[in-house]
């Protein structure tokens, strides 16, 4: 029923403002305030926002929403229920991370080809996360154990060999924990 809540822009946006409401009202309220200072025997009247910071503090808050709105198409889990509504041929990956190792039911990818990554752990907590061959990091994905498989489409968009890694710490090895994709140019 709340599934519109990660799959839909707006769902998303309802979602960053409500966990943006308490630091809003704290923002608001120190800037009403002027300063948690107490004004004392000098017994300074408060004085009200002047045009200029009403301008400037507009601004700033517009600027933040913007950054947030145009953002939101790139949030994992929109992006994946966004590409899964596409009428493309997405292909299915199953990957089980465990100390300290990947097991993968493929490792070689086309480009322009979507990919669904369904991920889990079967041991404790891992990272799956997707490195560009120039060294960009793409994704990572938390992958915790007895929580069923979270999955996350994404198209490779350039071909060549990507380092999965885990960037969750999970041991001893953890620093060992790494693989490759070998992602080559479409056929057509
Ligand atoms: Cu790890």
């Amino acid at each position: 029923m709340l599934d519109f809540l990660y799959q839909s822009g707006w769902g998303a946006f309802t979602v960053l403002l409500f966990f943006q409401i308490p630091f809003v009202t704290v923002f608001l309220y120190i800037v009403y305030r002027k300063s948690f200072v107490d004004s004392g025997a000098s017994d300074t009247a408060s004085k009200k926002m002047t045009r200029v910071e009403t301008i400037w503090m507009s601004g700033v808050i517009g600027i933040f929403l913007l950054v947030n709105i145009v953002s939101i198409p790139y949030f994992p889990a929109i992006s994946t229920s966004q590409a899964a509504k596409l009428d493309k041929d997405i292909q299915d990956v199953d990957v089980t991370a465990m100390s300290w190792s990947y097991e993968m039911s493929e490792r070689e990818f086309v480009v322009g080809r979507p990919v669904r990554f369904n991920a889990k752990s079967s041991d404790t907590v891992h990272g799956f996360a997707i490195y560009h061959p120039n060294g960009r990091i793409l994704f990572t994905m938390m992958l915790i154990p007895g929580v069923s498989k979270s999955s996350l489409i994404y198209t490779f968009k350039d071909p060549g060999t990507y380092k999965v890694r885990c960037l969750e710490y999970c041991g001893l090895a953890h620093h060992d924990m790494n693989d490759e994709l070998v992602v080559t140019a479409s056929s057509n």
